[in-house]
């Protein structure tokens, strides 16, 4: 579900699972985690994240079949799309993403916590949590903040409508938007360049960003609060109804219930 390959400490990893869209599954994340083991061990400076070249899909996101029935938390600590998204955080080197074609959901928030991203200039972006009835947690909802704004995580959250690559840069969510067939020069040069410097600088700095980004103070009581309500949200007939409605390929009917 993984290509890997590593050379003058730059690694790549490709996803590799087309079959189902390159969904992000408990299989696929557990190979991305001991890659990044591996990378931590040899040394790597820099890591690109990227789809097979030419994709149309870059990752459909979560694994919908691996959704918990309605009345458990989808999104929990051990979820292997919050453990994916860790793991790229708390990688010691920066981890460039690489996207072409179109990224949904889970997929999207796990690029956005890329330190980097270099898109092609047709490729799209789409959070899907309002189309599924999923009630995303604060972990994913603060990714979506840090890498974007109050404003334009309302609007892709909310309307779950694709954003495209164009617009995102020139919001400042993206590093860069180059033609399709710059894709890789742009990203290796930028890869090069980082692997060039000093890497303790570097991953002294990306970590004390990541506690930077997470200094948020909540009251135990808001936090027991969110949870309640997001409770509320999986244990909806809402909720099985995305899922039904995904395995069944038709539009779901959501009653608010
Ligand atoms: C399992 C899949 C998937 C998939 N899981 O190809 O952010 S949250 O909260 O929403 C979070 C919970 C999350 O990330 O949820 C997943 C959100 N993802 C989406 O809403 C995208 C779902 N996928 C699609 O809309 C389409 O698959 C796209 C537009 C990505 C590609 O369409 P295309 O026509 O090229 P198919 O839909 O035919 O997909 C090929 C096979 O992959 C499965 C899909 O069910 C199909 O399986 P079968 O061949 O058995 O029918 N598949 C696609 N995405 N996320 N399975
Ligand atoms: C002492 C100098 C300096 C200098 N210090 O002229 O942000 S952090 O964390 O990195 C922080 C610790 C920090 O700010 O570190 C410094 C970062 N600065 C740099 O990396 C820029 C270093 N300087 C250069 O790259 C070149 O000097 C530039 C491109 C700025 C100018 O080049 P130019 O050819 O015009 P020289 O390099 O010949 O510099 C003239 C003299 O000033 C000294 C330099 O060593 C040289 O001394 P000598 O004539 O004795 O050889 N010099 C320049 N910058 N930051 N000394």
């Amino acid at each position: 579900m993984l290509q890997i390959h590593v050379a003058d400490h730059i690694a790549t990893l490709t996803l590799d699972r087309e079959q189902r869209r390159n969904a992000l599954c408990e299989e696929m994340v557990q190979s991305f985690a001991a890659a990044l083991d591996a990378f931590r061990t040899a040394g790597v400076r820099c890591v690109v994240l990227r789809a097979r070249p030419g994709c149309k899909v870059w990752s459909s996101g979560h694994d919908i079949e691996e959704l918990p029935a309605a009345g458990l938390d989808p999104l929990a600590w051990r979820d292997p799309l919050r453990k994916l998204v860790r793991e790229i955080e708390t990688f010691p080197a920066p981890v460039i993403a690489m996207i072409e074609g179109s990224v949904w959901g889970g997929a999207c928030e796990t690029v956005f916590a890329c330190d980097l991203i270099v898109a092609a200039r047709d490729a799209t972006f789409a959070a899907t949590p309002a189309k599924l009835n999923v009630p995303y947690n604060v972990g994913g909802l603060l990714t979506f903040l840090n890498a974007s704004n109050l404003r334009l995580a309302k609007e892709m959250l909310f309307t779950a409508a694709p954003v495209t690559a164009e617009r995102l840069c020139s919001l400042g969510v993206l590093n860069q938007v180059v033609d399709a067939n710059e894709l890789e020069e742009v990203t290796y040069a930028m890869a090069r360049r980082i692997a060039g410097n000093a890497p303790l600088s570097i991953s002294v700095m990306k970590e004390q960003l990541r506690i930077l980004a997470g200094a948020h103070t909540m009251s135990p009581e808001d936090f027991e609060r969110i949870q309640g309500l997001r409770r509320v949200v999986y244990n909806s007939q809402d909720y099985a109804e995305g899922i039904r409605a995904f395995k069944e390929k038709r539009k779901p009917e959501f009653k608010g219930e």
